[in-house]
């Protein structure tokens, strides 16, 4: 059911914000902005939860620091709304909170979300939950304020690679220009989310992607991480995010991906492409996502999972 955010905040005094799991900008831009927007127009101070450890490039957000990772799992709150979950599996334990929640809300703009909640807003051809945000904000007159226009415009330039990939559109970047208007600044955010890599972390990146493997006449690229690789450079759950775009940034490339190993009998990937739809690969693996960008976990070994996944590409 679409809803109207004015009257079920209004109707309700403990909230809780959440995001997905391996929080990304998007998730967490998302929940500090509408943070920042209820308290300002309600004032009431949501309760903010991730799921998992918030990536250091990320903490610049305004009100970032009120999140936590853990919570009471005795709380009932009024409502609870999930930012750019595509599925309430990525909100792990979370879930407790969602399922005694007396109203439920689901924002969000992945085109495979099986629209749980009681309500939801989203948009599949919006390029973030941000520009989802943006568009109910102005749609309903809600007046951004500085902080939630610093927080939108880095979950709408996160997710879409610095206003690059094919999810950019039009109405991406008027939303972005607004938000410069309202006091964003593109240059300072820019340098928060990219200019701030750990030598750990860009020597990881070019690690994997010396070891890629290139299939098919190099249609397909992709690269496997093993455990022990990621212990070798103290790697954090957001050191494989962009490999899969460099893979797919070969001129040859059609489809790339980057295999994780979780444990022995757990595999995840992340898939890019720039024909074909992984969001329906990783759909058949229980993962979801877009088009050109989708993700899945797989309960068995690396290479049996890569074999797997391999199978299912037909270019
Ligand atoms: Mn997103």
């Amino acid at each position: 059911m679409n809803c109207n955010l004015d009257d079920i905040i209004k109707s309700s005094k403990k909230i809780l914000l959440l995001t997905h799991m391996n929080p990304d900008g998007d998730t967490l831009g998302s929940m500090c902005a509408l943070y920042s927007m209820i308290y300002n127009r309600f004032k009431i101070r949501p309760d903010m939860n991730v799921v998992s450890g918030i990536p250091y490039n990320y903490k610049f957000l305004p009100n970032i620091e009120l999140a936590q990772r853990y919570f009471d799992k005795s709380l009932v709150y009024d409502l609870v709304i999930t930012l750019d979950v595509a599925s309430i599996e990525r909100i792990l334990d979370s879930k407790i909170f969602f399922d005694k929640a007396k109203c439920t809300v689901n924002i969000d703009h992945h085109k495979t979300n099986p629209k749980f909640g009681d309500y939801y807003i989203i948009n599949p051809d919006a390029s973030s939950c941000g520009e989802v945000l943006f568009d109910y904000f102005k749609e309903n007159n809600w007046q951004i304020d500085t902080n939630a226009a610093i927080c939108l415009y880095t979950a709408i330039m996160t997710d879409t690679g610095n206003f690059r990939f094919e999810n950019t559109s039009s109405n991406t970047l008027r939303a972005a220009a607004a938000l410069v208007d309202a006091g964003a600044n593109p240059n300072y955010i820019y340098k928060k989310c990219y200019e701030t890599k750990t030598k750990n972390f860009v020597l990881f990146q070019n690690y994997c992607v010396n070891k890629a493997v290139f299939l098919e006449d190099n249609k397909i690229a992709y690269t496997t991480v093993y455990k022990k690789d990621l212990e070798k450079f103290a790697a954090g759950d957001d050191y494989t995010d962009g490999i899969a775009e460099t893979l797919r940034a070969i001129d040859t490339t059609e489809v790339a991906f980057v295999a994780k190993e979780v444990d022995k009998k757990l595999t995840k990937f992340s898939m890019r492409s720039k024909k074909i739809d992984v969001a329906e690969i990783c759909s058949k693996f229980g993962g979801g996502g877009h088009t050109f960008a989708a993700g899945c976990t797989i309960k068995t070994d690396i290479d049996d999972a890569v074999n797997k996944v391999l199978r299912e590409i037909s270019l």
